[in-house]
């Protein structure tokens, strides 16, 4: 197969409430958004990099970049023979992870839809729906935090991740605790604590948590394994973990004991995939992340997620959750038990609503 055309759409879409993170607040969620041709037929990918380099160093505008003078001009009628070789085809670009990753999402649907397979299907998914949580952002008290969970349970949700940042962490995490004590519960740091500064969270290891996610710093995998060997609730990595090689280590250093999977941070869902098999032969749990994709992420989050060794609750919300409108025709809803379904049509199995995609475009470039 040969890609012989690519647009990309620098994407900006009101979120349905602003999400508030250690790293700052938003209320517009910027992406790319990469559609490919091959023999006339089209595949999406989504590069998750923000506005901002807060989660990661990387933007929108960096990933443009990248995209539009070095990943795309190599991909560009070359004969993609496999899919695992689109990674190694583009490492001669160091780092640019998510620019990747959009990049290889485009040629997972492509390839999907020429031979007729889901993407669940060709990652070799075992479950038609997969078990899905919320991820709260920071609320302007504990109390309304409190309220915030309360509704996303009503509508269903199991289980429950709130942000923390310093001085925002244990009495946030005991007021959603006190009101429901056996719920799922996780809290998420992204990289907000040193490891002097996070012996303030050392009350939350009485709280009965699955887990505390990225409490430290992005690079570094020792004070994590030095904090690790302090709590008695398992460290989560996501920021932290970026190859397959990270996560053997992050391992063997035991700098945590679960690992959250996104597809955009390891350079695509061929790597996710790499670094689920380590973790599923060694017994350590892993779990979807989320960067609050649009249709076209969520998709392909929910078949990385249909595979075996994801067996704690995803960071895949409904549809409605984020958007108000999505630039995908088809919606995800969340099911009674706190699943969503797999898509099981080819490719991602999403198809883009024109008029949406046009609405929220900021820019859009054409290759060639
Ligand atoms: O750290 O998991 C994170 C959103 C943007 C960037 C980083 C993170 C998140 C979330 C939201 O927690 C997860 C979702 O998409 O629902
Ligand atoms: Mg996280």
């Amino acid at each position: 197969m040969k890609i012989d055309k690519i647009t990309l759409y620098h994407l900006r879409m009101p979120l349905r409430s602003p999400f508030e993170t250690s790293f700052g607040r938003s209320e517009a969620r910027d992406s790319i958004l990469i559609e490919a041709y091959s023999d006339g037929q089209v595949g999406f990918g989504e590069c998750v990099a923000d506005r901002d380099p807060g989660y990661s160093s990387e933007t929108a505008v960096t990933a443009w970049h990248i995209l539009g003078d070095y990943l795309i001009p190599t991909m560009i009628g070359m004969e993609i023979s496999s899919l695992n070789m689109v990674f190694s085809t583009l490492n001669f670009v160091r780092g640019h992870y998510m620019a990747k990753a959009g990049l290889e999402m485009a040629v997972w649907d492509l390839v999907g839809k020429t031979t007729e397979r889901s993407l669940k299907n060709m990652l070799g998914g075992n479950r038609d729906r997969v078990a899905v949580g919320v991820s709260v952002g920071i609320q302007a008290s504990p109390s309304k935090l409190v309220d915030v969970v309360s509704d996303y349970l009503a509508a269903g949700y199991q289980r429950v991740k709130i942000k923390i940042k310093p001085g925002r962490d244990v009495e946030d995490a005991r007021a959603v605790r006190k009101v429901y004590p056996d719920l799922k519960l996780q809290v998420d740091a992204n990289s907000a604590y040193t490891l002097e500064t996070a012996k303030a969270l050392q009350p939350l290891d009485k709280l009965d948590l699955l887990l505390i996610e990225q409490p430290l710093a992005e690079d570094d995998l020792w004070d994590h394994a030095r904090m690790q060997s302090k709590f008695q609730t398992p460290i989560c990595l996501d920021e932290t973990i970026i190859s397959p090689r990270h996560a053997r280590q992050a391992i063997e250093m035991k700098a945590c004991r679960i690992i959250n999977i996104k597809a955009g941070r390891v350079g695509g869902l061929s790597q996710a995939r790499l670094i689920h098999d380590l973790c599923y032969a060694q017994g350590v749990p892993v779990w979807c992340g989320g960067m609050l994709e649009t249709g076209v992420g969520r998709a392909s989050n929910l078949a990385l997620a249909s595979l075996p060794g994801f067996t704690l609750p995803g960071d895949i919300s409904a549809t409605e959750r984020y958007y108000l409108e999505d630039i995908t025709n088809e919606s995800f809803s969340l099911n009674p038990d706190s699943t969503i379904n797999v898509p099981d049509r080819p490719g991602l199995g999403v198809s883009i609503n024109r008029d949406s995609l046009e609405k929220f475009s900021l820019v859009k470039k054409s290759f060639p």
